[in-house]
């Protein structure tokens, strides 16, 4: 027994020839002497039509019994039918349950949106992510991931892997979590900074699709505690050339998916929005006036939420924009301070609507300046000696960006809880499955 084709092969054109089909039964429908089960398999699904006068007893008694989710092969021969996916249908001469659903899912797997809350789906997540609505996101998160991969190496940029055990903390306010390292306490990794501003030096453009890890107490639609990080650097240049960088590749990533997603955006029902470059950029300074105005009592300062953003009822601020050029004192040591006006830095964070979906900055490349950075945030410059050993040997200026894979995927495809832009999300409630 060898599968021989898969769902979407199984056509008109097929007729009258054999085939062994296998995958997981994604319903059954039971017409008293006829009975219609549907396989699903990774390309799309194909129905299985076993009549009692066509069929024989035995092989109709054994459809009748098969249950949903369960796993099977068939062997039988092709038939057209208008009524069935992609126009023919397998009538069976022999079925083989792999492996038998035990009970029924405590949630339906057909259908666009799920009855039942997010977190009953997420503790039986692989059964989950059987479902259409996921195979679609997964399938456009692909895209995404394949696309920035094609336009950063076309580029000639080199994919690094850096270090997910740590020794210190990067990203100032971002909670870290403590692991055992041998005899050592360590950290796992809140971002590649440092280590891709680092591999400037001996690659100049460099990026990092992975994991990074940050203990969020809060319970939101939007954070997870492990997240996947677009993490990008370049050296000499700053951040008006990567802002560019991150807005041609965000095109290329929609046309991507425009391209090869298309039934996933139809089953959606979402299209990808048009975008014009540049994307709009506001500075900080602008916005916290424009919200001072529309009666918002945020301080010069301050971050801005996205509660605080959505107050801003301006159409300009529906897709894709940056907001530049942020206090000094919000972003980390690393980031570089503008040499004419220094309590404002050359910093971006790229929005969609309002969630942040990247930040980025030209970045601090003199020791004693990134010393001094540090010394008033309050790190100790001792525990960085590591990185800033390096500096004595011609750190080129250099700039870059991470960008939250789960947030883009969130913004795209309009899902709404970030949990269901990953496989199997972790928060402060979640560490299993
Ligand atoms: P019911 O239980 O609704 O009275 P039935 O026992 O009379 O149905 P059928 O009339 O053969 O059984 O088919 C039941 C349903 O399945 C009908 O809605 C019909 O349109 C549909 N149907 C019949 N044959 C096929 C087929 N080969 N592929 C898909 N759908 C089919
Ligand atoms: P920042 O801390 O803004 O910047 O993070 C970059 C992007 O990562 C995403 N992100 C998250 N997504 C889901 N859950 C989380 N808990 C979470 N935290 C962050 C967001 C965010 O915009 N080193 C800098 C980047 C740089 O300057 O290159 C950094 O980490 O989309």
């Amino acid at each position: 027994w060898r599968r021989t084709h898969y769902s979407k092969e199984v056509g008109p054109a097929m007729a009258d020839r054999e085939v062994v089909i296998m995958g997981w039964v994604s319903s059954v429908r039971d017409h008293g002497n006829i009975s219609f089960i549907i396989i699903k398999d990774m390309h799309g699904e194909v129905q299985v039509t076993a009549k009692k006068s066509e069929v024989g007893e035995q092989l109709f008694a054994l459809a009748k019994e098969v249950k949903e989710h369960t796993s099977l092969g068939v062997r039988g021969k092709v038939r057209p039918q208008e009524k069935a996916p992609n126009g023919a249908e397998v009538v069976p001469a022999e079925i083989k349950a792999f492996s038998v659903a035990k009970k029924a899912a405590p949630f339906m797997t057909t259908g666009k949106s799920s009855p039942v809350g997010i977190d009953t789906r997420l503790d039986l997540r692989a059964v989950d992510l059987r479902r259409q609505q996921l195979g679609s996101i997964f399938r456009i998160r692909q895209t995404v991931v394949n696309a920035i991969r094609e336009f950063l190496s076309r580029q000639d940029f080199i994919e690094v892997s850096t270090p997910k055990m740590i020794a210190t903390a990067t990203e100032g306010g971002a909670a870290l979590f403590p692991i055992f390292y041998y005899d050592r306490e360590a950290f796992l990794a809140q971002s590649p900074q440092l280590y891709k501003e680092q591999l400037t030096m001996a690659f100049e453009s460099v990026f990092e699709i992975g994991p990074i890890f940050r203990a969020e107490p809060s319970r939101t639609n939007r954070h997870l505690s492990e997240a996947t990080s677009v993490d990008v650097e370049r050296a000499f240049a700053d951040y008006g050339d990567v802002m560019a960088l991150l807005e041609r590749m965000i095109i290329h990533i929609i046309d991507s998916v425009k391209d090869r997603n298309k039934a996933d955006l139809e089953f959606l029902e979402i299209a990808m929005p048009a975008l014009e470059l540049p994307f709009p950029k506001y500075s900080y300074s602008d916005l916290i006036d424009k919200l001072q105005e529309a009666g918002e009592r945020i301080p010069w300062g301050d971050d801005i939420s996205p509660q605080v953003m959505k107050s801003l009822q301006d159409e300009r601020l529906n897709g894709f924009y940056f907001i530049v050029d942020w206090p000094t004192s919000t972003k980390p040591f690393y980031v570089k301070p503008k040499a004419d006006d220094p309590k404002v830095c050359e910093s971006f964070d790229l929005m969609y609507g309002p969630l942040e979906m990247s930040s980025g900055s030209t970045r601090i490349n003199r020791k004693d300046q990134l010393i001094e950075r540090m010394q008033k945030q309050g790190l100790k410059p001792d525990a960085f000696d590591y990185h800033l050993r390096v500096f004595d040997f011609g750190v080129p200026p250099h700039a870059g960006f991470g960008m939250g894979l789960e947030r883009l995927l969130m913004a795209l495809a309009k899902i709404e809880n970030i949990r269901d832009a990953t496989f199997y999300p972790r928060d402060i409630d979640r560490l299993a499955p």
